[in-house]
């Protein structure tokens, strides 16, 4: 008997799988792979039921026969392994970032006469539907806040993007690269005081007040499912900041980070050329218990910044305030430098790692760029943080359009680097 191979990546069995499974059973015995959790991530997004449930899930519908677990986006481990007469799947992946899996998959069969048939897809107001209850119950305040404790978990490091907005949070949200054949996505929003204070032409200094930074939040976890860590700054007073913990775990954010400085607070890349005091450890310990006794859910989490690489205060005084953080109850650390060269948070990562194994280190390589995400995990790092790369993109492209049109007295100039008037109209996906 033949053997006839589809690759499911989904938490809901809707129309759409039903034909694929129909179709597959005309070819002969049908083994469906589930995709891990590792996987499904980068190629789709968060699976709301585990891997198990998805495995029991499969196997127990009408005409699937044996269900797999398919480890890896690229068909290769799973078509070596079964060997089968045909993969089936539907046409949706011919276009755009999935062609190049569709491709890997059509080159393994041909070494062997296997065949790729491929089925319409299902286009209906249920599939549709179902859809979008998924990404409703990703964003879900409930659902959103834990997950980025279960990325910790899954990946080897959490891709965290800076956003300032609902149209920023998008394109965090659903900007997709494929290189290689296989697919990436970025994990996590960073909502950055730098940035929201920029967007709103501001000094990052504190000035843009809670209310104003929860909007903020709100805008972008109305168009997004991915998990949030808010810039906290210093947190502010310690009885301003348990409230502010509370609204942060309503709101569905995962994580604060506040930063150990005290008084008037200026943006860290400053380093030392403006006057900024450092808390004492004390202080900041005492604020972080402070936030931890009045947090409500289990998942939220409170990352201790520490800023003495930024202020000179050397490594000694960085692990000694890192491991009394962690002490206070912090439930990772955030180590800042603005050096090229990235020595010292790796000097400080190793050491931090030869004592704790286990607290997430969090950092953000705005200045020492050349590091990449595997040499930062390979040194204990669990969160990168890319801060302010889609503000410092934004501002320029714009200030060269504006300067054109001036100089122009026209806009005929700049139109060939802009995005099209139907793009743009069309940019967001209505109801
Ligand atoms: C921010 O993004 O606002 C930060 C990171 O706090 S940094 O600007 O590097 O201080
Ligand atoms: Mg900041």
């Amino acid at each position: 008997m033949k053997t006839v191979y589809t690759c499911f990546c989904t938490d809901v069995i809707h129309d759409g799988h039903l034909n694929i499974i129909k179709q597959a059973q005309k070819y002969g015995k049908v083994i469906v792979g589930a995709l891990t959790d590792e996987t499904l991530i980068r190629y789709n997004r968060f699976p709301t039921v585990s891997l198990e449930d998805r495995i029991k899930l499969y196997k127990s519908l009408d005409g699937v026969d044996e269900v797999v677990v398919q480890n890896d986006m690229l068909y290769d481990d799973i078509i070596k392994t079964i060997h089968p007469d045909y993969v089936i799947h539907g046409d949706n992946w011919k276009e755009g970032t999935t062609s190049a899996i569709r491709q890997n998959v059509i080159n393994l069969l041909s070494e062997y006469g296997g065949e790729l048939i491929e089925v319409g897809y299902t286009h209906n107001e249920k599939v549709k539907k179902i859809d979008s209850q998924l990404v409703e119950k990703l964003s879900m305040p409930e659902y959103r806040r834990k997950r980025l404790r279960q990325l910790i978990k899954l990946c080897p490091i959490v891709k965290t993007m800076e956003a300032h907005s609902g149209l920023t949070g998008l394109i965090v949200e659903k900007t997709v690269v494929e290189r290689e054949g296989k697919l990436d996505q970025f994990d996590a929003i960073w909502i950055s005081s730098l940035c929201d204070s920029t967007e709103k032409g501001k000094p990052d200094i504190e000035l843009v007040d809670m209310t104003s930074r929860f909007r903020t939040i709100e805008d972008i976890t109305e168009v997004t499912t991915k998990p949030i860590i808010f810039d906290g700054d210093t947190g502010g007073l310690t009885e301003h900041f348990v409230y502010t913990v509370r609204s942060l775990e309503r709101m569905g954010v995962s994580a604060v980070i506040i930063e150990d400085k005290k008084g008037l607070k200026k943006n860290s890349l400053f380093g030392t050329e403006v006057q900024q005091t450092q808390a004492t450890i004390e202080e900041m310990c005492s604020k972080i218990a402070a936030g931890k006794a009045a947090q409500l859910s289990d998942d939220f989490m409170i990352i201790a910044r520490i800023e003495s690489l930024i202020l000179e205060q050397g490594m000694e005084d960085a692990l000694a305030r890192a491991f009394a953080f962690v002490k206070a109850g912090a439930d990772g650390i955030m180590i800042h430098s603005r050096k090229k060269d990235p020595t010292e948070i790796l000097e400080f990562c190793d050491k931090f790692r030869g004592k704790d194994k286990t607290t997430p280190i969090v950092v953000v390589p705005s200045s020492f760029n050349t590091i990449t995400e595997d040499e930062l995990a390979a040194h204990g790092v669990n969160i990168v943080i890319y801060a302010n790369q889609l503000t410092r993109s934004a501002f320029p492209a714009m200030q060269k359009t504006a300067e054109d049109i001036l100089r122009y007295h026209r806009a005929k100039e700049v139109d060939d680097r802009l995005m099209s008037i139907k793009d743009i109209i069309t940019l967001i996906d209505e109801l």
